[in-house]
This record gives C-alpha cells, sequence and structure tokens, in this order.
C-alpha cells in the first residue's frame, strides 16, 4: 500500500485501465465462457444489495428471505418443492457439499466416489480435499457415462454416484434415469452436477434432443448443482446447491454460539446476498417464458453453428444437446491459438483433441457468422495444411 491518499479521480482512473484489459461479452468475440453478461436490472440489484452479508441472516432478514425464494424457485423448476438449498460461490463450492454430505452420510473408512470421466475438474480438487477416492467410469460412445461401467465400479466403500447434466467440454448429459436406479438399487447418494446444464433443459424444447430426466423427479437424485451464475444469466458469484430433503443439513451444520443466527450451514460465512439478489431479479424479470426465450435463442445458434462448421468440412464431435459445439480439426490445438491470436476466444479440450464453443446469450448471430467467415479462412486447403 502507498503512503500517500490518492484522489478519487486517480482511483477511479486507475480502475479504469485494468477495466478496459477485461474482455468485454458484448464484443461478442468470447465462445469460451460458460458466464455472461448479466441483465442491467441484475446488476442494479446487485449493487442494491452490496453491504448485506448472508452470514449475519439476523442482520439481513431481507436478504435471507431472497434466498429462500430463490433456492424455491429452483427447487419447485427441479421438481422437488421441499427440497432446501443455498446459493453458494459455484458449481464447485456446491459440489464440495454435496460430495461432504454423502461421504459423512455414508460413513465408511476409505470412502470412494464413482464419476463419470467427463465429469467436472472440480471433482478433482474436492476428491483431494475430502480425501475422497475418484474412480472414474468409462464413457460411451456418445461421450455419456457407460453405466454398465459404472456399476462395476462399486465396491463396498463406495459413498456416491455423480452425474453431469451438462459437462463442461462437450454439453452432454449423462443417463441420470439409469444412475438413478442404480443408486436406489445400492443404496446410494446420486449427485447430479448441473452447474451449466441445469438452467438450459428445463427449458428446452421437447422437440430438442431432449435425452433423459436429470432432476429430483429421478427417486435416486438427492442433491444438484445449478448455477445461477451461468446460464441463470445472474452474477458472479452465484452458485446453487440444492438437496432432497432437509435432513441433510445435519451434515453441513456448523455451530456460530456467538452470532446472532445459532448455525451456519455453507462453508463461506460471511456471503455476500449482491448475486442472491441478482438472480432473484433475473428470475422475476424473465419467468419461464424468458428462459425459454433465451434457450430458444442459444441452441438455434448453437445448431447454425454445428452445421456451418460441418459443411466447412470440419468433425463435429456430437449434436449439440445443450448450446455447446465441439469439433475438430486437422490441428485443433493450433486452431485455437489462431483464433485467439485473431481475438476469439474458444477453448482448446486436450483430452478429446477438439475445439469447444460455448454459446451463451451474449452471442448472437452476426458474431457467430463473423466467427464462421474467420475459421473458414483459417480451414482454406494452402492453410490447413499449415494447421
Ligand atoms: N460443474 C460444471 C459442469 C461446470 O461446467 C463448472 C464450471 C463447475 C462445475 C464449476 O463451477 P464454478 O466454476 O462456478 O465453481 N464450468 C466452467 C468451465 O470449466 C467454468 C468457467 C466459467 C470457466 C467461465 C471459464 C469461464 O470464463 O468451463
Amino acid at each position: 500500500m502507498q503512503n500517500k491518499p490518492l484522489s478519487k479521480a486517480e482511483v477511479l482512473a486507475h480502475l479504469k485501465i485494468a477495466q478496459e484489459k477485461d474482455e468485454k461479452y458484448e464484443s461478442g468475440k468470447i465462445f469460451c465462457s460458460m458466464c455472461t453478461k448479466p441483465l442491467s436490472l441484475a446488476k442494479k440489484a446487485h449493487k442494491l444489495f452490496l453491504e448485506s452479508n448472508l452470514g449475519d441472516k439476523a442482520l439481513f432478514l431481507g436478504s435471507n428471505q431472497l434466498e429462500k425464494e430463490v433456492v424455491a424457485a429452483l427447487a419447485e423448476l427441479l421438481h422437488c418443492k421441499n427440497a432446501v438449498g443455498f446459493i453458494v460461490t459455484g458449481g464447485t463450492e456446491a459440489n464440495l457439499m454435496a460430495m461432504l454430505v454423502a461421504r459423512d452420510q455414508a460413513n465408511k473408512e476409505a470412502p470412494e466416489v464413482i464419476l463419470p470421466e467427463s465429469a467436472h475438474f472440480s471433482f478433482h480438487k474436492i476428491c483431494r480435499l475430502l480425501k475422497l477416492k475418484p474412480v472414474f467410469a468409462r464413457l460411451d460412445p456418445t461421450f455419456r457415462v457407460d453405466v454398465e461401467h459404472v456399476k462395476q465400479l462399486i465396491t463396498k466403500n463406495t459413498i456416491a454416484l455423480v452425474g453431469t447434466a451438462g459437462s463442461a467440454e462437450l454439453g452432454t448429459v449423462d443417463p441420470i434415469d439409469k444412475l438413478s436406479n442404480i443408486a436406489t438399487n445400492f443404496g446410494l447418494h446420486l449427485h447430479v452436477d448441473a452447474a451449466f446444464g441445469g438452467l438450459v433443459l428445463p427449458f428446452l424444447d421437447y422437440t430438442d434432443n431432449f435425452e433423459t430426466d436429470f432432476d429430483f423427479k429421478l427417486e435416486g437424485v438427492q442433491s444438484i448443482t445449478v448455477d445461477p451464475h451461468k446460464m441463470g444469466m445472474s452474477t458472479i458469484p452465484a452458485g446453487g446447491i440444492l438437496f432432497r430433503s432437509s435432513s441433510f443439513l445435519r451434515y453441513l451444520k456448523t455451530e456460530t454460539p456467538y452470532l446472532t443466527d445459532q448455525a451456519q450451514y455453507t462453508f463461506v460465512g460471511t456471503r455476500s446476498a449482491a448475486s442472491v439478489a441478482a438472480t432473484w431479479a433475473t428470475f422475476q424479470l424473465l419467468g419461464r417464458e424468458g428462459f425459454q426465450k433465451t434457450v430458444k435463442k442459444c441452441m438455434k445458434l448453437t445448431m447454425f453453428l454445428a452445421s456451418k462448421l460441418e459443411e466447412t468440412g470440419f468433425e463435429v464431435l456430437l449434436r449439440p444437446s445443450l448450446n455447446i459445439v465441439a469439433f475438430r480439426g486437422a490441428n485443433s490445438k493450433l486452431l485455437t491459438d489462431k483464433l485467439r491470436e485473431m481475438g476469439w476466444f474458444v477453448s482448446y479440450v486436450p483430452r478429446l483433441d477438439c475445439v469447444r464453443v460455448v454459446i451463451m446469450p451474449h452471442s448472437n448471430r452476426q458474431h457467430v457468422k463473423e466467427f464462421l467467415q474467420c475459421i473458414k479462412k483459417l480451414h482454406k486447403p494452402n492453410l490447413q495444411q499449415k494447421l
């Protein structure tokens, strides 16, 4: 910290310089992110609650009420009105809470969790932290977890199964219905990581590529991660964790004797209510109809991009289930780098040697067309050789 105070104008000038270095969603060049530009009302709501702390609920009754209402809205959407939960910092914390509950409920000496090979990397962190042994189940040719392999991997130490509804790499939805049957038969906790898909799948047109139920409709599903700061279009940080029943809460409870509130259930103590208010505002402003409209737009663009890439000669790995396109060129890594040089942000997925494009609400048809023009140039036969 410098000795002398700066003027307000100087501070703001410095901040502006930093902010100018940040990429902007509205440029239309960001195709690598699962976050998006929040609605302006969400930003307003966020600012209104900057000082509110969900870590001391007794002081912030209004914020507490908003969190309850957001959780109730998610619970209804995911078909379990009595589900309980919290708005947390993101999918990582949500998945962590689910794994903690599953581990402590099962109470086994050498706990193992069965994950699809495609599980998000947050589970790697979580397994390290909770001392869980990750056991990976292979994928079938459609990149969904192979349920027969899952069954084979169950041992006396297994504490949970995880399925993904909207994988980060491909947007695939595991056969959650089959996992639910296995979990029920073996008495295991099934956690669904719908961090991304949880606010897409409920709004998909049934004529779209809808594969399976993924939520509490399935009796084996005990917990779901669903993140408002991804396709919920809210501000960061807004992850969501829901549990089928309040009986799970005892595994999360920490007593807070000197606070006005007697217990906390989240890892994070002091918690901002700002993104909760932003989520509440977004849900109210859009309603189901608004979400359906946004999801429809994203899916239409996704399909458009996938078909044009195929026409251009790229290999599209699978028909998109959600708003993610994964494709291969002759050298996908180099293609990703070249695109970056030209100002486009896409992801290279080493595990599958492919390029990943996420079509979020900040992308429009014009952006996709410009992206296609650029990528077509890179795919011309002479350049293709270099790639
Ligand atoms: N589960 C799934 C299925 C996810 O896709 C993600 C994040 C998580 C859990 C973890 O969520 P948090 O990052 O909220 O803790 N998926 C994105 C990804 O890996 C995260 C992201 C978002 C990365 C925006 C970059 C970015 O610009 O791609």
